[in-house]
C-alpha cells in the first residue's frame, strides 16, 4: 500500500498518473496547501521542504521511506513497478531521464511562476511577469517542436517523461496561448487524454480533493496572503477568475476507465 499525498496541482497528478498506469493500490490525503497545511509539523516530517506530492510506500524497496519530488517519485515507480516506462539503462533510458530532467528544470518552475503573476492582477504586466510569459511560450513551443518531430516527448514510446510534462499542457490556455499554434502538443496531449490510466488517475485528483468536509472552506485571505507573499502582505489574489479561464487538466476524469 502507497500514502500518496497531494493537492489539484500538475506535480501531483503526475504521480496519480504514475501509480494508475503500474496498476498501484494507494491512499491519498488531501494536503490544503493554500490554507497551510503543508506547514504542519505533520507533514514537515514527511517532507522538510513542505511540498506535495509526497508518497510513502509502505511495501517497495525503500519501505517506509518518504518519498518527495514528483521527478524522484516518478523514477522510483518505474524502476520499482514499471520498468517499461524507463529502462534501465541504455539509449532510450538516457532520452527519458534527459527529457524528465528538462520538465523538472524548466517547465515545472517556468509555468509555476506564470500562474502566481496570473492570480495577481494588479502585477499581470510588471517585467516580471512578462519574463515569465516569455519563457512559458518559449517551453509550450519546445513541446511542439519537439512532438513534431517524434511520437512522444522522449522518442518513440510512452515513458515517465510524457507523465511529468502532459499535466503541465493543461495551462496553454490558462497561459494566454492559443491552441492552434500549438498543434502537434494538441495532437499529443488528447492523445495522453485517452488513456485509461490517466482518467482515472484525473479521477483519483477529483476526489482527493473533494472528499475534506473543510474541502468547502476556501483559504482565508490571510491565508493567500501568508501563501502568495510570505514576508509581507501582498496584492489581492483573484483566484476565481483565474480558475475561470478553463480546466487546470484536460483529461475528462474517469474512475472506471478500462486499459
Ligand atoms: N519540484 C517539486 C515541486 C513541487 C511543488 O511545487 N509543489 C507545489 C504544488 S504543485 C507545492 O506544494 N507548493 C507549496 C509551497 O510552495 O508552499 C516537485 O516536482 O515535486
Amino acid at each position: 500500500m502507497i500514502d500518496f499525498y497531494g493537492m489539484g496541482s500538475p506535480n501531483v497528478f503526475k504521480v496519480a498518473i504514475m501509480l494508475e498506469e503500474a496498476g498501484l493500490e494507494y491512499r491519498t490525503h488531501h494536503v490544503r496547501v493554500l490554507n497551510g497545511e503543508n506547514y504542519d509539523s505533520t507533514f514537515l516530517a514527511l517532507n522538510p521542504i513542505a511540498k506535495v506530492p509526497v508518497i510513502v510506500d509502505h511495501d517497495g524497496a525503500g519501505s517506509d521511506q518518504p518519498l518527495f519530488e514528483s521527478g524522484a517519485i516518478l523514477i522510483y515507480l518505474a524502476e520499482t513497478y514499471k520498468p517499461e516506462l524507463l529502462p534501465a539503462s541504455g539509449h532510450d533510458r538516457w532520452e527519458i531521464l534527459k527529457w524528465l530532467m528538462f520538465q523538472m528544470s524548466l517547465v515545472g518552475p517556468m509555468l509555476g511562476q506564470v500562474n502566481h503573476f496570473h492570480l495577481i492582477p494588479s502585477e499581470a504586466d510588471s517585467y516580471a511577469a512578462r519574463r515569465y510569459r516569455d519563457q512559458a511560450e518559449r517551453v509550450f513551443r519546445i513541446v511542439d517542436e519537439r512532438l513534431k518531430a517524434s511520437p512522444f516527448i522522449a522518442g518513440d514510446c510512452y515513458s515517465i517523461a510524457d507523465i511529468a510534462v502532459h499535466p503541465w499542457m493543461g495551462y496553454l490556455k490558462r497561459h494566454g496561448m492559443d491552441e492552434r499554434d500549438f498543434p502537434h502538443l494538441i495532437a499529443w496531449r488528447d492523445l495522453l487524454d485517452e488513456r485509461p490510466a490517466v482518467k482515472r488517475g484525473s479521477a483519483a485528483i477529483a476526489e482527493m480533493v473533494a472528499k475534506l468536509p473543510a474541502a468547502a472552506a476556501p483559504p482565508s485571505d490571510e491565508e493567500l496572503d501568508e501563501f502568495f507573499a510570505r514576508r509581507a502582505p501582498g496584492p489581492k489574489v483573484d483566484l476565481a477568475s483565474y480558475v475561470a479561464r478553463g480546466p487546470m487538466f484536460t483529461a475528462k476524469p474517469d474512475p472506471n476507465a478500462r486499459d
